[in-house]
């Protein structure tokens, strides 16, 4: 716990930006639920029995049968994180000047495909930009949108269809059965391949579980199974749905296209039996795999921040609607209906929440949306959102009542909100190290 006066400075020093804080600034910290859940007694005890051969460890061969009993990809490269996967996949299957359509962007995966030279396209519902819009799966794919873009550029111009389960910048929002169908069999017509970003992907077999017709009967692991047969190859941040602290990987099902991977990730993350982890950590994701789909786990991890989202809407607070899986993502146009975007209202609303609070949050609007590669200009997200994500076995709902009380108490004070000012862009990612004024603070 902190003060006012120690958080005014704190804010401060951190140029107004959450990332920039010191974790022992936080009192409770919702910045993301990434690298930052709690491991289970059956993991720690993983850790110790890590194999640190250079090569052939053992618990990569924990890891890559885990991966294929629960996936069910063929081959599988680990990585240090989900951007090691992502790095690899876009420059393997990227030309130069080829398009990326994607069910909404996610910063670091769009930064390596046009990194790669691939143009992003977003082609996602209309209703995942809008905040109120009660779609049971707003992470779908638009058909006639990717249909149009096929269309216009030709299917040799479509480098892959990149589909990410429950969309992060969407809200959480996930992506049916029907949709996944449906957009193999388009690519099947066009000899398109689709890679997955299974980075929450056990969460959005919880909503299918849950909202689809047919798969209330189904396991999650069931599910999640077949959602993945449908898709060419995935990549995945470990740290999120598999409960560990760093890891990732990459799976193919392409021969060839692995033996790329496998041999691309010697030079960027480590041999193809480690990928920039430790054994322990390899051991600890086997784990966290199996742990993942367990249906008591899933239903109480969803439940939670559903929990969370009934106290701030019995307050009146807007956020996205319906509730995700991972966070509750305020929506700071409304809440702060005075700023302009330019203004930075969802910066502003993080700034303000732990300035009054000691409550970390998350930007998820104008700033992380970045520029235009082509044009320079501010990419303008109808979503302006602050993040409250919840990481995983680790807040009480003692925490989530103290969170909802200190979003309320900043909703009644909103009008003194000024909004704030850009006094220093990073190149790349610009969210992550961005600094702000904050003028009258
Ligand atoms: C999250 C993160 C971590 C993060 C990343 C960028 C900005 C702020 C925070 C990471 C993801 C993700 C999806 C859908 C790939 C990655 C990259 N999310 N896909 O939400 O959510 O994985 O962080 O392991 O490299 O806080 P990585």
């Amino acid at each position: 716990m902190t003060t006012p006066e120690e958080r005014a400075e704190a804010a401060a020093a951190a140029g107004y930006n959450t990332f920039l804080l010191r974790s022992e600034d936080v009192y409770i910290d919702l910045l993301t639920d990434s690298g930052t859940n709690a491991m289970s007694d059956r993991q720690w005890a993983a850790l110790m029995l890590g194999d640190e051969a250079y090569a052939g460890s053992r618990n990569f061969y924990e890891f890559e049968a885990a991966v294929r009993e629960t996936y069910g990809y063929q081959h599988v490269v680990p990585t240090h994180q989900g951007r090691g996967a992502e790095h690899l996949i876009s420059q393997i299957a990227i030309r130069p000047g080829q398009f990326v359509p994607a069910n909404m962007y996610f910063t670091t995966t769009r930064e390596h495909q046009e990194r790669a030279g691939g143009v992003f396209v977003d082609v996602i519902i209309d209703e995942a930009h809008d905040p109120v819009s009660e779609h049971p799966f707003k992470g779908d794919v638009d058909l006639e949108k990717l249909e149009s873009l096929i269309a216009r550029e030709g299917a040799g111009q479509i480098a892959y269809v990149s589909l990410a389960g429950t969309v992060n910048m969407a809200g959480g929002q996930p992506v049916s059965m029907g949709c996944v169908r449906a957009v193999r069999a388009l690519c099947d017509v066009y000899g398109i391949l689709l890679f997955l970003d299974a980075t929450r992907m056990v969460e959005n077999a919880f909503f299918i579980q849950e909202r689809e017709a047919g798969y209330a009967d189904k396991t999650i692991a069931e599910i999640l199974k077949e959602f993945c047969s449908y898709t060419d190859g995935a990549w995945m941040s470990a740290k999120k749905d598999s409960l560990v602290n760093i890891g990732g990987w990459l799976a193919l099902n392409d021969p060839q296209l692995f033996d790329e991977a496998r041999n691309l990730v010697v030079v960027f993350e480590g041999l193809h039996t480690y990928g920039g982890l430790a054994g322990r950590d390899m051991a600890a994701m086997a784990v966290g795999i199996a742990e993942s789909v367990q249906e008591d786990h899933i239903r109480a991890r969803i439940g939670q921040v559903r929990y969370l989202g009934e106290l701030l809407d019995a307050a009146g607070i807007p956020f996205v609607k319906p509730v995700g899986g991972h966070a509750i993502f305020l929506d700071a146009r409304r809440f702060y209906s005075h700023l302009a975007q330019d203004k930075f209202p969802a910066q502003t609303l993080a700034a303000e929440l732990y300035l009054d609070s000691g409550v970390r949050s998350m930007e998820r609007g104008i700033v992380s949306a970045g520029r235009d590669p082509q044009t320079g200009e501010h990419n303008r997200p109808r979503l302006e959102l602050t993040r409250l994500t919840i990481p995983r076995r680790v807040y009480t709902q003692a925490h989530m009542d103290i969170v909802a009380e200190a979003v309320e108490a900043l909703y009644a004070g909103r009008d003194s909100a000024k909004g704030l000012v850009m006094t220093y862009e990073p190149r790349y990612l610009r969210f992550f190290q961005a600094r702000f004024d904050r003028p009258g603070g």
